[in-house]
């Protein structure tokens, strides 16, 4: 028995001392190969008296287990070890500049936020921004958007973390899926959310600033959604006009003029359709005359002839009670408002068949529809090729 201990302390000293994978196989045939120290002794033990053989049999079994699972432990640290040395010398610094890259692209996205931009900036509209991380309060409560209101149901809201239970322990009654029933109640100045659009950053601007306000919101939003036509993640611009007599006929104007600069046509066929929405009395959906012929799409007349309507955006006079729970007085002030999803104008202007193209991270799909960094859209320049 003497000399297993000392076998077993010369086998594991070599196991632990084994630097890399392949010295370490080396231990390990030394030892439990066909030919090796454990091997060969186990072969003896046919030689021996019952009794000694039971006895060193046990012996040599409990060693070689005890070897193989020093083996397996070092293997798995010298493979850790390799993997942090790999990572450490294979660092990416994502922080550093873009390689100049004649083959840089524009993100369509970007592309028609800037072309956007350009087209209302001239028209006297600053760009807002706000967080993507919202309230309750900012993006529901204050845009008059009642509890029992189809579009709080948790199906198309990302609640942060905690933030359900907090509605639920405030009595809320969550949608099906989480506990049935819409929900009827909670702390909205505490639950936290993901934007589901962006006039979050309206409320914000109207309860920080006093009229006239004229402004563009272009951002994420964030809606539970997934399938050919939606994203969990996707973007809007919404804009936002309040001012002492601002009325219907400035909105229309605003958003022909709109039409007609952003898909360059003149005299695009645009019709304002009625519609509804809990923050805009009244409310009018904006569609314009295209051309479907031949499976095309043609964005306004050809001659004199258009086929069909392209709905564009949503828009509206502002809610009195939205004014109101930002603090303005609502018999003073007046305006309207509009919002669009930015990857659907895109989509109609660019050509762009697939909405979930936009978010593959192709390159080949960049360079077909990206645009060169240094074609600014301007107004007078030209907005896109
Ligand atoms: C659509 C419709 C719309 C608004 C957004 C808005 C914002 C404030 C007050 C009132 Cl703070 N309204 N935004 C108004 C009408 C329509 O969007 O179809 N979006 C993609």
């Amino acid at each position: 028995m003497d000399n297993l201990d000392d076998l077993k302390a010369e086998l594991l000293e070599a196991v632990a001392g084994a630097g890399d994978a392949a010295t370490l196989e080396t231990a390990r045939v030394a030892a439990l190969g066909k030919k090796g120290r454990i091997t060969a002794m186990m072969k003896t033990l046919g030689g021996l008296d019952p009794v000694a053989r039971k006895a060193t049999g046990q012996a040599l079994n409990a060693l070689r287990d005890e070897v193989q699972g020093a083996i397996d432990a070092r293997k798995i640290d010298l493979e850790s070890a390799d993997l942090n040395a790999r990572l450490a010398t294979e660092k990416v610094d994502v922080t550093l500049p873009a390689r100049p890259d004649p083959m840089g692209r524009l993100h369509p996205i970007t592309q028609t936020i800037e072309e956007v931009s350009a087209i209302f900036g001239e028209m006297g509209f600053e760009i807002a921004e706000g967080p993507d991380i919202e309230t309750d309060w900012y993006n529901f409560t204050a845009l008059n958007i009642p509890r029992e209101h189809p579009a709080r149901q948790m199906f198309d809201t990302f609640y942060m973390a905690g933030s359900a239970d907090q509605l639920e322990g405030a009595g809320a009654q969550l949608p099906a899926h989480l506990h049935g029933g819409i929900m009827q109640g909670g702390p909205e100045r505490e639950v936290m959310l993901l934007r589901t659009h962006t006039s979050p950053v309206q409320i914000r601007t109207m309860e920080k600033q006093e009229p006239p306000i004229r402004i563009l919101c272009p951002g994420r939003t964030y809606r539970c959604d997934s399938d050919m036509t939606h994203t969990p993640m996707f973007h809007q611009f919404e804009g936002l006009v309040i001012d002492e007599a601002t009325h219907m006929g400035h909105l229309k104007g605003c958003l022909i003029e709109f039409c007609e600069a952003y898909f360059e046509v003149e005299d695009v066929p645009v019709r304002f359709r009625p519609s509804h929405f809990p923050f805009t009395e009244p409310s009018a959906e904006v569609d314009i005359g295209c051309n479907k012929r031949d499976g095309g799409l043609t964005i306004g007349h050809q001659g004199d002839e258009y086929d069909d309507w392209l709905e564009i955006l949503g828009s509206g006079m502002v809610h009195p009670r939205v004014i109101e729970m930002c603090g303005l007085d609502p018999e003073k002030y007046q305006g309207f408002a509009f919002g669009m999803g930015c990857e659907r104008i895109a989509m109609l202007k660019y050509g762009i068949p697939d909405l979930r193209t936009f978010f593959d991270a192709d390159t080949r799909w960049l360079k077909h529809y990206g645009f060169l960094p240094l074609d600014v859209p301007s107004l007078t320049g030209g907005l896109g090729q």
